[in-house]
């Protein structure tokens, strides 16, 4: 794929992400994209908000349970960029009428106290991990109906829009309450019910899996995890979408929540 038509790729993502509109799939009406190139379009576009002032707050991993695999159809774990915008403070509001087709789903967050470089194993990656937290995190696609091949959803930066977190909780004092990072209840609570809950087991078998798979990613390309960074290791259940009114809330034992208001 020339240049050109990468810049052009991720500038129609972006114009869409701006609007709350959507995009034809990429994968439809370009050719050439697979799945290096996918990612050279993501970066390509999180420079574009760069430019704009947005700074790199974190990354995600998304697809790493098989309950967002069999809702998206997609099945192969994909990571994205989270920027100073897309973070929003526990119990905000967010404008039901600046975005398309938003959706909630709970997430384990780790705060990194450390640079994190792969290869790593699960075991090494939680050595940079100052923190823990509950993390509730808005998609929302830039193809119509969430309709998407993997090239597509990793051009659109795994379809990020909002997130926001809980309080911090260190690996330390979840042993002490005799918790396992592997074996956390999840749960997305809308209006005061639970509509899905799972476990973190369900994030790649433990959520430091999908930690570890980030870093190995990125080192392919000689890139690593910087200390300070937030990183969402995936949704443990389906994504719910969001109605103007709903209050939406992630749950996870031993961590507490982060919640939105949608007006
Ligand atoms: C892609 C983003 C996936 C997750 O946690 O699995 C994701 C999508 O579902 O549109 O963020
Ligand atoms: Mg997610």
């Amino acid at each position: 794929m020339t240049s050109e038509l990468l810049a052009s790729c991720a500038q129609r993502l972006d114009e869409a992400t701006l609007r709350g509109e959507t995009v034809p799939q990429l994968t439809l009406t370009t050719d050439g994209l697979d799945l290096a190139t996918a990612y050279r379009v993501q970066r390509a576009g999180v420079a574009l908000r760069r430019a704009r002032g947005e700074t790199i707050v974190g990354m995600k991993m998304g697809l790493t349970s098989r309950a967002k695999m069999a809702q998206v159809g997609v099945h192969e774990p994909i990571y994205a960029h989270l920027t100073s915008m897309m973070a929003l403070s526990d119990g905000a509001v967010l404008l039901r009428d600046e975005f398309g087709h938003p959706r909630a789903e709970p997430e384990v967050a780790f705060l990194l106290g450390k640079d994190l470089r792969g290869p790593v194993t699960a075991q090494e990656a939680l050595k940079a991990v100052k923190g823990v937290r509950a993390a509730l995190e808005v998609i929302d696609s830039r193809y119509r109906d969430f309709r998407f091949e993997l090239a597509d959803v990793v051009a659109d930066n795994a379809s990020s829009c909002r997130f926001v977190v809980g309080p911090t909780r260190t690996l330390e004092e979840l042993a002490a309450d005799g918790l396992a990072l592997d074996a956390l209840g999840v749960k997305l609570v809308i209006d005061g019910k639970v509509v899905h809950e799972a476990t973190s087991a369900a994030i790649l078998g433990d959520p430091a899996e999908s930690l570890a798979a980030l870093a190995n990613m990125l080192a392919t390309l000689g890139e690593h995890l910087s200390a300070g960074m937030v990183v969402l290791a995936g949704a443990a259940t389906p994504a719910v979408h969001l109605e103007t009114g709903m209050n939406v809330r992630a749950e996870v034992e031993g961590l507490g929540s982060a919640s939105l208001t949608v007006r």
